[in-house]
């Protein structure tokens, strides 16, 4: 018979007003993020992208193998050479280095709105780097053999939990995925057996940031939700 150790658990107990009026703080908090292209060089102490990576390291996981390894990159140089390879990337993608864009025509249309080109200034100019790898393979023990499950959904809840937990303490971020990005695992010297899934870029926005005015179109509730 299955009978794994067991733990009480029970959370606090909130009035319905209350428990409202928290979900609706948050929701309105986190309505205030955006993505911000346009960093200064601000140091952000490293205690706040600590305490946000063990917020990403508490989301649910597949198996609970928690299949996520979160590189922090400060270093000159290493953001140097994440910098140099994601534009060399980009060129391809945006046709920048003179070829045909990698992208298709209705990509770059869809991206115009954003006003995103390929140079990446942030990656360099930005505190922090945190580059989320997924491991495929490994287990709680990350030997790089025993099998993960549901990796792409665990990442992709721990990322947003590290998004939340950066907007909380007020850090601006840029989830950025240059494509192909297996340069990453390189730079951050990761075993074969993970995958590179973005860059989170974190810092302060530069004195003069701003965004585009699209970002700040989101679909209402009543398009995003059906209650059945
Ligand atoms: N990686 C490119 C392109 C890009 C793609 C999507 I989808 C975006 O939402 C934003 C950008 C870049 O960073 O410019």
């Amino acid at each position: 018979m299955n009978d794994p150790d067991t733990l009480p658990y029970s959370l606090p107990r909130l009035t319905d007003d209350e428990a409202v009026a928290r979900a609706r703080g948050f929701a309105e908090r986190m309505a205030q993020r955006r993505t911000c292209r346009w960093f200064s060089d601000e140091p952000v102490p490293r205690g706040v992208i600590e305490a946000a990576i063990a917020a990403a390291g508490s989301a649910p996981s597949g198996a609970n193998h928690q299949p996520w390894h979160f590189a922090v990159v400060a270093s000159p140089e290493r953001k140097r050479a994440i910098g140099e390879a994601a534009e060399a990337e980009e060129r391809r993608f945006y046709g920048a280095d003179g070829g045909d864009p990698k992208a298709g025509a209705e990509w770059l249309a869809a991206l115009k709105d954003l006003g995103t080109d390929a140079d990446k200034p942030f990656l360099e100019t930005a505190p922090w780097l945190i580059v989320v790898f997924a491991q495929r393979k490994g287990g709680i023990a990350e030997d790089g053999q025993t099998q993960n499950y549901y990796v792409n959904e665990s990442v992709g809840i721990a990322c947003g939990l590290l998004l939340a937990a950066l907007h909380e303490a007020g850090v601006a971020t840029l989830t950025h995925t240059p494509s192909p990005m297996g340069f990453l695992r390189t730079v951050c010297g990761r075993p074969a057996w993970e995958k590179p899934v973005m860059i989170v870029v974190a810092g302060r926005p530069a004195a003069d940031a701003t965004v585009p005015a699209h970002a700040l179109i989101k679909k209402p509730l009543e398009q995003i939700a059906s209650w059945l």
